[in-house]
């Protein structure tokens, strides 16, 4: 039986087309600026997200952690939702390298109010950490892969600003976001001062992320990429597989986001599955069962059905470029026969 392997969208594999674009790439030492390949996509993303400057990196936590070097001292603090990403699966993070207190807001599927980024700055007094920096995630990962609204998310923005902080989007799926909603991705990202977007999750490239932003917030962060170890040498072999994901692997989101709903549909249909399709608005589904979400994993995975528990009670699966719509129907019955079986019986 061949598993189908929801745990992220991060799962996937290069495709032939892709291959073949990496076996060909033009390259040179990214470190001392010279590789083409690397240059070009890094002139793309900044466009794209119409910012000024977009630095490769290899992952998105490196992104996202070297805009927060970038933009704040030791002692600060960064304002962002209680379920982002940095503050949820960055191993710690932003306190470790930077000396950055996170400030968590308790948002509502991963986002917060205005009026919440408003009563969370601290006042300027010498007992409290220099509130500096405010951190929102496009789509929100935790939240079920919510869209930030566009006027929501200027309004938030112009909370932050209103309150001398810098911003920062933490956009490894903000291509979904531009997909679920038909606007471009520079829609969020030009209201930033800086943004992280990820080739290597719905995107379907093998590794590689990038940081777009001002060219100063840029320039410093290429120098902390470098101090972490992230100055890659020859990257044009992964620029190239970036490339070509950003060319030919963005407007097929939207059959992620169809087969999400299919799968959130069909798991709704099962007795004793929850799941609120209200919050299906991209690549993921989150469902709920009669038993602990690790042990839904394991049972699921005996089945071939590969899902993460996300927090204790959701399990997740995310759809991406190697799901099939048959293979959404194919797990659907797997884990409507496991129901039925009485495996996840509590
Ligand atoms: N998320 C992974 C896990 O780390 C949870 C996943 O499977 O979803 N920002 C967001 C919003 C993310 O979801 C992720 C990866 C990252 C940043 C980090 O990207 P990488 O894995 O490239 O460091």
């Amino acid at each position: 039986m061949k598993p189908i392997d929801f745990r992220s969208d991060t799962v996937t594999k290069p495709t032939p087309a892709m291959r073949r674009l990496i076996a060909e790439a033009d390259v040179g030492d990214d470190v001392y600026g010279e590789d083409p390949t690397v240059r070009r996509l890094e002139e793309q993303v900044a466009e794209r997200l119409g910012l000024e400057a977009a630095v490769f990196v290899p992952s998105g936590t490196q992104a996202n952690q070297i805009a927060i070097g970038a933009h704040c001292r030791t002692g600060d603090e960064v304002l962002t939702e209680a379920g982002s990403h940095i503050i949820q699966y960055e191993g710690g993070a932003v306190p470790a390298l930077w000396g950055v207190q996170p400030g968590p807001i308790a948002g509502e599927r991963g986002l917060m109010s205005p009026e919440q980024v408003t009563a969370a700055v601290r006042e300027d007094n010498i007992h409290n950490p220099r509130t500096r920096l405010l951190s929102l995630e496009n789509t929100h990962n935790r939240g079920g892969g919510t869209v930030w609204p566009v006027e929501r998310f200027r309004a938030v923005v112009a909370a932050g600003r209103a309150a001398g902080l810098a911003v920062h989007l933490d956009g490894a799926r903000l291509f979904n976001a531009e997909v679920a909603l038909g606007v471009p991705a520079s829609t969020w990202a030009k209201l930033t001062d800086s943004t992280s977007v990820c080739f290597s999750k719905g995107l379907g490239a093998p590794v590689g992320s990038a940081l777009a932003g001002r060219a100063d917030v840029i320039r410093e962060a290429r120098r902390l990429r470098k101090r972490l170890g992230g100055g890659m040498r020859q990257a044009g072999l992964l620029a190239a597989a970036a490339l070509y994901a950003l060319e030919n692997h963005v407007t097929r989101l939207a059959e992620d986001h169809a087969n999400a709903r299919r799968l959130g549909e069909g798991l709704a249909r099962i007795p004793g599955v929850r799941v609120d399709l209200g919050l299906v608005e991209t690549n993921m589904v989150f469902a709920e069962f009669s038993k602990p979400a690790s042990e839904v994993a394991r049972v699921l995975a005996a089945r071939g059905v590969l899902a993460n528990g996300m927090g204790a009670s959701a399990v997740r699966f995310v759809c991406h470029l190697d799901v099939s719509v048959a293979d959404i129907d194919d797990a659907v019955s797997r884990v409507r026969s496991a129901v039925e079986d009485g495996a996840l019986r509590p």
